[in-house]
């Protein structure tokens, strides 16, 4: 049995994989791919991922792309009954696992995909009025979602809020929570920064995706000004 996860410790997606590996206790090999020079690009990867994206995972010959179905197939295959509190079996729970899973794919990742991809290629020196805007939009969601429990679908931990919490603790480096406006998403934040899993494993990769992020920034800001 082998289990490789094609990963880049910044990024947070595959940080979310990690993390959910590592509390299943599966022993994996860690494969590193650099986004920025495109090596998920070689003909091998794109035929074991056609989405070219971080993470990916093969699983004895079982190739899947896309972190919230890897850490899905990861729990089903893995999963042992003290981790069913990750993925509870009430329906309406696990409902409100996936929309949030969902909300992280669909609506909140790309937020911060779009300011990666603009500063990876050079076009991004800060970030815009409307990116903000919609950064503060999903803030306002997770705010809102956190109303009736203390974490995001559960008053436990689920792999809803690892896989969210990845992508907050890149977005919050570059937009601090405003804990006026969005107090129960502060406190969350914390909450979820204090875990061990996530100060073990997300932690560094997170503070590099921020300093990277605004290092780049301040790179393209300088060279665009020299070709003034
Ligand atoms: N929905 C995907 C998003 C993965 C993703 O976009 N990862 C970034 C790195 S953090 C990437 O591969 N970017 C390269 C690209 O978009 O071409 C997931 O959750 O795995």
């Amino acid at each position: 049995m082998s289990t490789t996860i094609y990963k880049a410790d910044a990024s947070p997606p595959a940080r979310t994989v990690l993390m959910i590996a590592d509390l299943l206790g599966i022993k994996y090999n860690g494969y590193d791919i650099n986004p920025i020079l495109r090596e998920q690009d070689t003909p091998d990867m794109t035929k074991k991922n056609p989405m070219r994206t971080i993470p990916f995972i093969e699983d004895d010959g079982f190739c899947l792309g896309d972190s919230h179905a890897i850490i899905l197939y990861l729990l089903d295959k893995y999963g042992k009954p003290e981790h069913s509190y990750l993925y509870p079996t009430d329906k309406q729970k696990r409902a409100t696992i996936n929309q949030r899973l969902f909300f992280d794919c669909g609506i909140l990742f790309p937020y911060l995909r779009t300011i990666m991809a603009l500063t990876y290629t050079g076009r991004l020196t800060e970030l815009s009025k409307s990116m903000i805007r919609n950064i503060e939009s999903g803030y306002r969601m997770l705010d809102t979602y956190l109303s009736d429990s203390m974490y995001l679908a559960d008053d436990v931990m689920t792999l809803a809020d690892l896989s969210v919490f990845t992508t907050m603790s890149t977005l919050h480096g570059l937009v601090p929570i405003d804990s006026t406006k969005y107090p129960k998403l502060m406190n969350w934040f914390i909450n979820m920064s204090e875990k061990e899993i996530c100060k073990k494993i997300n932690q560094p990769g997170a503070e590099q995706h921020v300093a990277g992020l605004n290092a780049l920034m301040e790179n393209n800001k300088i060279n665009q000004k020299s070709k003034l």
